[in-house]
């Protein structure tokens, strides 16, 4: 029987869900998935008729209703405490790169929206100063998350995938598909990421998706 329900926007296009729905498959809730097209006429009614905030990820656990996903996050390490690092000082890292993610990262976020159905395609008219800005920063914590905590494993706090790893994963994919530069460290760490099995079965949903779940504006970024 399922445990209640995760409700996600487009695979293709929704960054904040592909967070919301990592964080849930690691802690193994038994849930049943519900997506919801963004960007159609009827997206925000849908929405706003199951969560509270009008944005999905949303997820209903037993009598649990979160709306957030970093929340979803934390509610899920409270099941799978491996979802962050034993140790305090990794863990206190951990939490503060994924709250610099939660909270920021505009310039990345406005410049290069996350769609999966675009492929190391470098944005035409260059990377804005701002996106360039962030991605010096995403670049340099990767790496020193790496080098301080990132032995015998190849994500940012050794061999688990974590909720920080959760919350750059949509920017990995960002990076991928606009072909963004990355030191050779940064690099290495992406590609562990695109090769999760749960980043290749989010993929392979997306893929799945009907074409008139796309979106015009996200299509025709140049
Ligand atoms: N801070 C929220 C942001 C969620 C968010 O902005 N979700 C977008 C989709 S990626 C949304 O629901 N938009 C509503 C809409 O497009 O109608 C979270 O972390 O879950």
């Amino acid at each position: 029987m399922s445990e209640g329900r995760l409700v996600l926007g487009t695979k293709r296009y929704s960054s904040w869900s592909l967070r919301g729905w990592l964080s849930v498959r690691l802690a193994g809730l038994d849930v049943t998935e519900e997506v919801i097209p963004l960007r159609q006429t009827d997206s925000a009614t849908r929405i706003a008729a199951l969560s509270p905030s009008g944005k999905v990820p949303y997820l209903e656990h037993w009598n649990v209703r979160i709306w957030d996903s970093l929340a979803i996050g934390e509610y899920c390490a409270e099941i799978e405490p491996a979802l962050w690092p034993t140790d305090p000082v990794a863990r206190g890292f951990a939490r503060s790169v994924t709250a610099e993610m939660h909270a920021g990262f505009q310039g990345v976020r406005a410049a290069m929206p996350m769609n999966l159905g675009r492929e190391n395609r470098p944005l035409a008219a260059g990377t804005p100063e701002a996106a360039e800005k962030d991605i010096a920063r995403i670049d340099a914590l990767w790496t020193e998350a790496r080098d301080c905590f990132g032995d015998h494993g190849a994500y940012l706090f050794g061999p688990v995938f974590t909720n920080a790893d959760v919350a750059f994963a949509p920017v990995v994919v960002r990076f991928l598909s606009y072909g963004v530069a990355l030191s050779p460290k940064a690099t290495a760490y992406a590609k562990a990421v695109r090769a999760h099995p749960l980043i290749e079965e989010w993929y392979k949903a997306a893929a799945a998706e009907p074409a008139s779940w796309h979106v015009e504006a996200f299509e025709t970024i140049a």
